[in-house]
């Protein structure tokens, strides 16, 4: 079953040989940061050594959207299906909860024979029913609501009064008092998971979402300092303070599979879940927006995916949709395979696995029926040829960007 998800990930990228392997998959999934806060995208202040060495090596998407906010992508992302088909219409307020009957990536990987764990921002419902641990998780390492600290009227929230440093974590089912900062902890705690799993043999999906860089902006003061005096606030100092904390714990991380000799059993994917929240006056890549917009500045994100000896590592600008999209012309059709056809929304993206690149790009949005969403209104060339669109301005490609 490992093979029928990734190797439909493989027909769509194109060109690829069949995978001799059923690799583990690493998922890292940052928080408000944008497409710009990265090196290697031009960022001419900000340094992530690691993440640019893991975009390198990387089959990498140059035009890749997700939703403008944190629970919608994510909904879509564990689910392939739009957000709103899944109950979500907002991060807070009870509209942040995944329906019940929706399935989950993580609930098909683990009935193929993978152990699941979460380490971090799950954001998709904090009662019982909601939590990873009832949507396919094996292993629940998380806090509540959508960042540390945070509480909303109804049921959204963490533990009150929670820190970044040292904080209380949801283990299990069990809050558990942590030592450091939360990046740090949540990195630490997927390590070792990781590692016992791969001592048991056993494939893992590790999905480790951090809550930063969300606000409140809190860097560990050795990482704010790097970039005090270079940004025009302190927050924004911390901003960047937090990506390099980050940053640093992805390398770690990919050290680690280097010496557990797994590198080529192991699928890394490195994504963000929306624009920029703090970074877009200091660089953005020539886009316009931000996070909760739906201009280009965001919707765009990075999307890397490092697998040596099978993916051949290279940049493609084709119009790839929403991460929807991506679950669904991949992970679903992985979820038809185990009978579970009715858990996914039956597009005709469907049509598009088997596509290559380039005919993925010539199709553009044309059979994308959801196009009257509005992060996707102004790229759809059903939709923006409407001169009183108020998206008509939204770029249709890449044009407007000058970034790389
Ligand atoms: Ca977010």
């Amino acid at each position: 079953m490992k093979r029928i998800i990734l190797s439909v990930w493989l027909c769509a990228l194109g060109g690829l040989s069949q995978a001799s392997t059923q690799p583990n998959i690493v998922f890292f999934f940052t928080d408000d940061q944008g497409y710009g806060d990265i090196s290697a995208h031009g960022n001419p202040i900000l340094k992530t050594p690691h993440l640019d060495r893991l975009r390198a090596e990387s089959v990498r998407f140059e035009d890749f959207h997700v939703s403008p906010t944190c629970a919608p992508t994510r909904a879509a992302l564990f689910t392939g299906r739009h957000e709103f088909k899944n109950g979500i219409t907002h991060t807070i307020l009870e509209r942040e909860r995944l329906a019940p009957k929706a399935i989950t990536l993580a609930q098909v990987l683990r009935d193929t024979g993978y152990t699941t764990g979460i380490f971090g921002k799950w954001h998709l419902g904090d009662e019982k029913e909601y939590l990873p641990s009832a949507r396919g998780f094996d292993e629940m390492f998380i806090h509540g609501g959508g960042g540390i600290g945070q509480v909303f009227p109804g049921s959204c929230g963490d533990a009150p009064g929670n820190k970044y440093f040292d904080p209380a974590i949801l283990h299990n089912g069990k809050f558990v008092k942590t030592s450091g900062y939360c990046t740090d902890v949540f990195y630490r705690q997927a390590t070792e998971w990781m590692d016992t799993q791969r001592r048991a043999g056993k494939p893992f999906f590790a999905y480790i979402p951090t809550n930063a860089p969300h606000s409140p902006y809190i860097a560990r003061p050795e990482d704010a300092a790097l970039y005090e005096g270079k940004v025009a606030t302190p927050q924004r100092a911390h901003f960047y303070g937090m990506i390099h904390n980050i940053d640093e714990n992805i390398g770690r991380v990919l050290t680690k599979l280097g010496e557990w000799g797994i590198e080529e059993e192991t699928l890394v994917i490195f994504m963000n879940d929306n624009g920029t929240a703090a970074g877009e006056t200091v660089f953005n890549a020539g886009m316009r927006g931000k996070k909760g917009s739906p201009w280009l500045g965001g919707t765009r994100a990075a999307s890397f995916w490092r697998w040596p000896g099978t993916l051949t590592p290279r940049e493609t600008r084709a119009n790839v949709p929403a991460s929807t999209a991506i679950c669904k012309t991949s992970w679903c059709k992985g979820a038809d395979a185990a009978s579970r056809r009715g858990s996914c929304q039956r597009l005709s993206l469907i049509s598009l696995v088997g596509c290559s690149v380039g005919a993925l790009a010539s199709r553009r949005y044309s059979c994308w029926i959801n196009g009257s969403v509005r992060s996707m209104m102004g790229r759809s060339a059903d939709f923006a040829c409407d001169a009183t669109s108020t998206y008509r301005q939204c770029s249709r490609s890449m044009a407007n960007a000058v970034g790389p």
